[in-house]
């Protein structure tokens, strides 16, 4: 395979369950990427189920381990980065610090940052932490934000396709980012219930980029660990993408042709791919969910607890959606 390599990836930690860092590794790890995961929180579970014991990880203990990689040099062997889930703005600092040290070190660097604010109106990290991911957001090669985390990153609300438009051009004229991709948003005026939007977009030569849509069915339930999936999957696919090109992680400098169609642009066939695995998997946790919690009593159906273990994500049932998308799409493997 051709993506192989390794990252330091950076989101949070759960014993029990697939969010954070437990889908990161595994999805990478499937994909051919090592791994090396440090920890932002270590909970027992996802917070979805309102309630878990353990703690956050404090700044202090980020740099901490940091420094110990730096001291037997393990930390010269990163060639990607991927940040999620990080709490509060003195630990997105911390994260700041690493990957400038990392970008310092080995300039082609590859950092894909998830800008985890919030979804859907609500705010799940101090607002203080936005205007930090504000100052970091130009180290990034590649931001996966969903629409409320893109409308707080930009200021641009997004309510139709023109300001999707302006928010991707943002991102690039503004911060800088060669590539952007704007996940699940919902547009009432545009999409039907039953669907929504991807939108990215790519620099393709200094001063034009490329925006694409490609838009995709909903799934019934709302699951933990979508946007870790959907961030983890995206770094492999791209990856396997750009490498086919010369200059291999040289992103920044990568330019193609201005006339390229959307849908022959690296991210966006990196995106199709990580769309179909995203559709697969869901759908496989979808079922299982909708199984166990119809052998449930009325009672205990309506019970939070088992509504979030119902829905957790089947990822290890799932390893072909991830690894073969299109076959696992017509094996229909369960
Ligand atoms: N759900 C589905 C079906 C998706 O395809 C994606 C990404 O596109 C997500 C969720 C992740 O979105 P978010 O970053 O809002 O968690
Ligand atoms: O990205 C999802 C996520 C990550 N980390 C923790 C969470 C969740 C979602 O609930 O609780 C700790």
């Amino acid at each position: 395979m051709s993506s192989s390599g390794k990252a330091l990836a950076i989101a949070s930690h759960v014993v029990s369950g697939f969010v954070g860092n437990n889908v990161v590794t595994f999805v990478l790890q499937t994909l051919g990427i090592e791994v090396s995961a440090l920890n932002t929180v270590q909970f027992s579970n996802h917070t979805g189920y309102h309630q878990w014991t353990g703690s956050k990880v404090t700044a202090e203990e980020i740099l901490q381990l940091w420094k110990g990689l730096k001291n037997v040099t393990l930390d010269d062997e990163f060639d990607m980065a991927i940040t999620g889930y990080v709490p509060g703005d003195d630990g997105v600092e911390a994260v700041g610090q690493i990957i400038r040290e990392l970008k310092g070190r080995k300039k082609a660097l590859f950092w894909l940052l998830d800008p985890v604010m919030g979804d859907e109106g609500k705010l799940y990290v101090s607002e203080s932490v936005v205007p930090v991911y504000r100052s970091l957001v130009g180290f990034a090669d590649l931001i996966t934000p969903n629409q409320y985390e893109i409308e707080w990153l930009t200021g641009q609300a997004i309510t139709d396709r023109a300001s999707i438009h302006a928010a991707l051009q943002l991102v690039h004229d503004k911060f800088s980012v060669p590539h952007v991709i704007i996940t699940s948003i919902v547009l009432p005026s545009e999409t039907s219930s039953s669907t929504m939007i991807c939108a990215g977009s790519s620099i393709t030569s200094p001063g034009k980029s490329r925006p694409f849509f490609i838009e995709i069915p909903v799934i019934e339930g709302h699951y933990r660990g979508t946007g870790d999936m959907f961030s983890a999957l995206t770094l492999a696919r791209f990856r396997e993408q750009v490498s086919l090109v010369p200059g291999l992680l040289e992103v920044k400098s990568w330019v193609s042709p201005d006339d390229v169609v959307p849908t022959d642009l690296p991210l966006a066939k990196a995106i199709e791919k990580v769309l179909l695995s995203m559709n697969l998997l869901l759908e496989r946790t979808r079922k299982v969910r909708s199984e166990r919690l119809g052998k449930l009593s009325e009672e205990q159906k309506g019970n939070r607890i088992e509504q979030m273990k119902a829905g957790e994500l089947r990822l290890v049932q799932g390893v072909m959606d991830i690894l073969r998308p299109e076959q696992s799409a017509d094996l229909k493997v369960f």
